[in-house]
């Protein structure tokens, strides 16, 4: 497999890095924890390494190194079409350095011949309560797979612990190809004709779920699913999904059984919920007005909300510091596929009032809008108008991050997770004894 002889050419070397570093420098600080931070979320404590991506707060994501615009213009495409193959991203995370045309269809090749689905995860998916939330549909279907896992029989059989990453590599592969048909027969069992379309074979990775969904005709929406996939793969190592699954992935948990930990986190509303919140939130601001609402009666609006002791959704960060670059790729899209779309319309007086709120509420850091204050416009156009199924989507997409920083975490030899917690009178008696005033 061409992943796998890529990522073993360059292990050797990688190891050698890791091992030099910790033996020459193992008690050089990176990072410091203080009593905010403990009770504060562990912000801007460095918990993780990843090699995979890194957000730089002023600047965004860095996808191995390349910005979102350079990843949206470098990366292979195939012909009739401005929006990168999934396959290239999947080898660009995987292998740290960009693909060529060929290399990128060699990717999806070795998708296509790991999709077909277990009849068993059709059969579960159908029986379960047809109101089922889909992010819980999608999360025990990959739990579901876990039945499949090469890297469970292997480690039974007595794999070696130099070897745990090539059967990381092949449960990834694996569960990356087949997670798209598992996503279009969610959304076609729940809210349309029921039916499990076959994927395409003449169709890459991302325009496949737009087929499977019945929206495969339409050239635009898979070109957005083409870029909604690589605009939100990955987001550094340590947000919700990504360190979950790390943490569950490092007890040598299989990926499925990690992965579906990572799409339970992203099914929070601070995550990748605030997908469907967002735009719950413009369709009520819309409901709210008889007409295009002016610039003062949503800067009203935008109060009302934040009186109410509700966030705004799809602004702040927990680390960007900055305009969202994913906002900005899908607003540029926006622009020209749907200028006159009201939701689009909407999106963007938001975007011109609500940071002016949020600098004058005060308290929060970063009053910009984050890739959520647009995703749901974008599917609302293209007529995915089931706003749960958002979070869906993003979990498609970030499967190939979540997948990639498991295959590394074992070629690294990381070992099992576990800090240590401490009790709040062992924070007052260090204090105390610290003479640290509070
Ligand atoms: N509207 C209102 N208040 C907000 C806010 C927003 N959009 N963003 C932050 N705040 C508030 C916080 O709730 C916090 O209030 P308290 O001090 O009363 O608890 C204060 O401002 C400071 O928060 P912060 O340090 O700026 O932000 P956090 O790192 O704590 O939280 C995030 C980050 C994303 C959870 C927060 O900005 C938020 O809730 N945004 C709206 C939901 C959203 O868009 N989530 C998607 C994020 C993308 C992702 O990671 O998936």
């Amino acid at each position: 497999m061409l992943l796998k002889d890529k990522i073993g050419a360059q292990l050797p070397e990688f190891r050698e890095r890791i091992i030099k570093l910790v033996r020459e420098s193992g008690t050089v600080k990176i990072s410091e924890v203080n009593v905010s931070q403990l009770f504060g979320g562990m912000r801007e404590v460095h918990v993780v390494v990843s090699d995979i991506s890194h957000i730089d707060p002023y600047e965004g994501i860095r996808l191995r190194g390349y910005t979102i615009p350079e990843v949206l213009k470098e990366l292979p495409k195939c012909e009739g079409t401005d929006f990168p193959l999934a396959g290239g991203l999947y080898y660009l995370l995987m292998v740290g350095c960009l693909p060529s045309l060929d290399e990128a269809l060699q990717v999806e090749d070795e998708w296509k011949e790991r999709g077909q689905l277990p009849d068993y995860v059709i059969k579960s998916l159908q029986s379960m309560p047809p109101e089922t939330h889909p992010m819980t549909m999608l999360s025990a279907a990959i739990l579901m797979l876990q039945n499949e896992s090469i890297f469970v029989r292997r480690y039974d059989a007595g794999m070696q612990k130099s070897d745990y990453w090539e059967a990381a590599l092949e449960d990834s592969m694996n569960l990356t190809a087949k997670l798209p048909a598992i996503a279009a027969y969610i959304y076609n069992l729940k809210y349309n004709s029921g039916k499990l379309i076959p994927p395409n074979p003449d169709l890459d990775w991302s325009a496949n779920f737009a087929h499977m969904i019945q929206k495969g005709d339409d050239r635009e929406y898979q070109d957005l699913s083409r870029l909604f996939f690589v605009l939100h793969s990955d987001h550094e190592g340590a947000n919700v999904s990504a360190h979950t699954t790390h943490l569950v992935a490092s007890t040598l948990s299989s990926v499925y059984y990690a992965c579906s930990a990572g799409m339970n986190a992203l099914a929070g509303p601070l995550h990748g919920l605030a997908n469907q919140e967002c735009l719950r939130w413009l369709l009520q601001v819309r409901s709210c007005f008889d007409s295009f609402p002016t610039h003062e009666q949503l800067e009203a609006f935008a109060w009302e909300t934040l009186r109410s002791d509700k966030v705004i959704p799809g602004y702040g960060h927990a680390v960007l510091r900055t305009i969202d670059p994913r906002f900005t790729a899908q607003l540029e899209f926006g622009k020209k596929y749907m200028p006159d779309d009201e939701l689009f319309r909407l999106v963007n007086l938001v975007f011109q009032v609500v940071p002016q709120v949020l600098k004058q509420y005060g308290k929060v850091k970063n009053p910009w809008p984050n890739v959520d204050a647009i995703n749901g416009t974008m599917q609302y156009h293209y007529g995915v108008r089931q706003f749960d199924f958002y979070t869906v989507l993003f979990g498609l997409s970030r499967i190939l991050g979540l997948t990639a920083h498991s295959v590394w975490s074992r070629a690294m030899g990381l070992p099992i997770e576990r800090p240590q917690s401490i009790t709040t009178p062992m924070i007052e008696e260090y204090v105390e004894t610290n003479h640290i005033v509070m």
